[in-house]
């Protein structure tokens, strides 16, 4: 597999000619695959794309079931959310914060107005006895996103951090409480060895016609993902079907800890590193044009390497990657959400 095929100008692959109906499955976290996402559904059919969800962010906070990955993608997909933050709402309010800052309650995980809707509604369908999946489903579909997405199980899993000589603490914690300024010596996945993925992930990865990762942390976003039974087999089954997209330009995260935690747990905070950890899954990996210097050492590690502007500044910038990523297979727009 070593030096099978030379490094490839994202140019040449937009050439090859369009198919109708290519089904795509895309493994993605939060705000780095939202916007990849939303270029793909406005490079494709929004129902040829379905996105398996990472859960292990999720959370529980007064009392409210909160899914972040799922939510950050669901509301870019239907065009509800803010661009800036990345997470949450456009045009958010925040009165109930407001209001529980004065009671003296836990503020430190921004709640919106709006926002706290949506984990009304779920925790209040979860409760009743529906899974994750269908809620997932009911809310896509009140929102209006085209796309089908499923969390990568209905079951439990947590993503928990243990801090250099210290404690073991929650994502969340770990992320939005402490900034992800702390230094991380483990991270494991708790209940992966009991969860099984939700209804339709494993079908979705056998039977799409291309997989991609999106440009998610691949330890804390994609590797719950491929912790839950079955997943990482399904995958690597598809290998030679499977493009990543590197999180790490120019040896940093665009957002977030990836480049940090990578280091932290000796990966190393470049694309050879997310190349290697990706090797068993993907054999092309895509990477941006400031790091271009590397390609040959990515290809080194068996994976087919791509170059090409990977910032997704803006849609349109996200929908020109789509189209790289997915080889130029894929049908012109038909939904432009
Ligand atoms: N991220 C933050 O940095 N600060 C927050 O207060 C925060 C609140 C929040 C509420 C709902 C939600 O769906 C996501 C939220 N996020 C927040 C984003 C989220 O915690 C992370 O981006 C993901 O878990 C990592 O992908």
């Amino acid at each position: 597999m070593i030096g099978a095929a030379s490094c490839v100008h994202s140019a040449s692959l937009a050439q090859r000619p369009d198919s109708l109906s290519t089904v795509i499955t895309a493994l993605a976290g939060g705000v780095g695959a939202a916007r990849l996402l939303r270029g793909m559904v406005r490079a494709v059919s929004a129902s040829d794309v379905i996105a398996v969800v990472n859960t292990g962010d999720d959370t529980v906070l007064h009392g409210l079931y909160i899914s972040p990955d799922l939510d950050t993608v669901t509301y870019t997909l239907g065009g509800l959310n803010d661009d800036e933050r990345g997470w949450g709402l456009a045009g958010e309010t925040w009165k109930v914060m407001e209001a529980l800052e004065r009671l003296g309650g836990e503020t430190w995980f921004g709640l919106g107005d709006q926002d706290l809707a949506t984990h009304l509604y779920r925790t209040q369908r979860l409760a009743s006895g529906a899974p994750l999946s269908q809620v997932t489903a009911e809310i896509t579909s009140a929102l209006g996103v085209g796309a089908r997405l499923l969390p990568m199980s209905d079951d439990p899993v947590r993503t928990r951090l243990r801090l250099a000589g210290g404690p073991e603490i929650s994502f969340q914690d770990y992320f939005v409480r402490r900034h992800h300024d702390v230094a991380v010596e483990a991270v494991r996945f708790d209940g992966a060895a009991q969860s099984r993925p939700a209804p339709g992930v494993l079908d979705a990865l056998d039977r799409a016609d291309k997989l991609v990762i999106c440009p998610s942390n691949p330890v804390v976003s994609i590797g719950p993902i491929l912790a839950v039974p079955g997943v990482l087999d399904a995958l690597s089954a598809r290998r030679e079907d499977v493009v990543a997209v590197s999180p790490i330009v120019a040896g940093a995260a665009l957002k977030g800890p990836a480049g940090r935690l990578l280091v932290e747990l000796g990966h190393g905070s470049s694309v050879v590193g997310v190349a290697r950890l990706y090797a068993q899954v993907a054999a092309t990996l895509v990477i941006d044009e400031a790091d271009a210097g590397l390609a040959t050492e990515v290809e080194a590690t068996g994976a087919r390497c791509v170059v090409t502007p990977t910032i997704m500044h803006t849609p349109e910038h996200a929908t020109t990657l789509a189209r790289v990523v997915l080889g130029g297979a894929a049908a012109p727009a038909s939904s432009t959400r």
